[in-house]
């Protein structure tokens, strides 16, 4: 499994950038056969969400208004963000992916809860594996710091299926290749509130990192592939040595949807997030104050998706 890789050249507007790649970590090797479930269960949960996605709207619209749990379209959060994409949005614990699989497969809810809750224990333990070699590098006393968040039975974690519609421009010109202004915004430009995200996709393109220097980097879309990115609260956690990355989703020139599914790795509600000691020493001091996630989502849905939620937290 590899975490996405760009292509070198991008272009923004008329300007061509030699942009920087970004990092990829190789994760296949000995542990094969956990990486076939994984792939599995990934495979099952693209099939029950484009099976959903490719109903009547009067029938997806059964699963939402999303609250923000359920199904939405084009708007997002509750503060007039809006965007080129449909989406469930989904709290991860299984009593409450059962009873939502009622409005999503009313058919056979059974099918949808199943294939959710294998990708979700699925998902879970490549980001904990991953939250590990993060403490490890980090040089954390406490080698599980990040992931006994994650597998608290209270993890407010939460997983993200959307459907970007295809945006077909004019001419034949590739995606890359136009002018980003003239494409449309799927999801707009933001950070992630939670610790770590990981995402698969489909093989349609849409995914930009926002990088040093104000420019957009294109990810390249692989379906063998997850892409991860640092949250806010892990930014908290490290003091600032992990920076939560800014992201958006465009609706590129492609023949279909895109899909992608993302899984948000949060801490329990009440869980109060400071920096790991390691990370304060006296020439770095604490960047931001101690808080619940409680407080901070609370402060994340009071805000618009653009918005700097960190800085709230700030120590000066
Ligand atoms: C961005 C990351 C996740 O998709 C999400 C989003 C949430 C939502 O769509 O309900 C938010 C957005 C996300 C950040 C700011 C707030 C909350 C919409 C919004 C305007 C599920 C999350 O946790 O934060």
């Amino acid at each position: 499994m590899v975490v996405a890789s760009p292509p070198p050249l991008a272009r923004t507007g008329e300007k061509k950038l030699l942009l920087p790649k970004l990092p990829t970590v190789d994760l296949s090797g000995p542990r094969a056969d956990v990486a076939q479930q994984i792939v599995k269960a990934a495979e099952t949960m693209a099939q029950e969400s484009l099976g959903f996605f490719a109903r009547p709207d009067h029938e997806k619209k059964r699963a939402g208004p999303a609250d923000p749990f359920g199904y939405g379209c084009r708007n997002i959060g509750f503060n007039g963000d809006v965007g080129e994409v449909e989406y469930v949005l989904l709290n991860t614990h299984p009593g409450s992916i059962a009873q939502r699989s009622l409005t999503i497969n009313s058919t056979d809810p059974t099918k949808f809860s199943s294939a959710a809750g294998g990708y979700i224990e699925a998902v879970k333990e490549v980001a904990c594996e991953i939250l590990d070699m993060m403490a490890e590098g980090l040089g954390a006393t406490d080698a599980e710091a990040f992931s006994k968040l994650i597998r608290d039975v209270d993890s407010d974690s939460v997983l993200r299926l959307n459907h970007y519609p295809p945006f077909l421009l004019p001419s034949p010109s590739s995606a890359v290749d136009h002018p980003a202004a003239e494409l449309k915004v799927g999801f707009g430009a933001h950070t992630d509130p939670q610790i770590l995200t990981v995402l698969t996709s489909n093989d349609v393109a849409g995914l930009q990192v926002h990088v040093d220097g104000d420019v957009w980097v294109s990810v390249a879309p692989d379906p063998t592939a997850f892409f991860v990115n640092v949250g806010d609260v892990l930014q908290a956690m490290t003091n600032g040595r992990f920076v939560s990355v800014k992201h958006r989703a465009l609706n590129v020139n492609a023949a279909k949807p895109r899909l992608s599914m993302a899984y948000f790795a949060a801490p329990p509600l009440n869980c109060t997030i400071s920096p790991l000691p390691e990370m304060v020493t006296p020439s770095r001091p604490s960047l931001y104050r101690a808080f619940t996630w409680a407080e901070y989502k609370k402060a994340s849905y009071s805000l618009r998706l653009g918005d700097s939620r960190l800085d709230l937290f700030k120590t000066q």
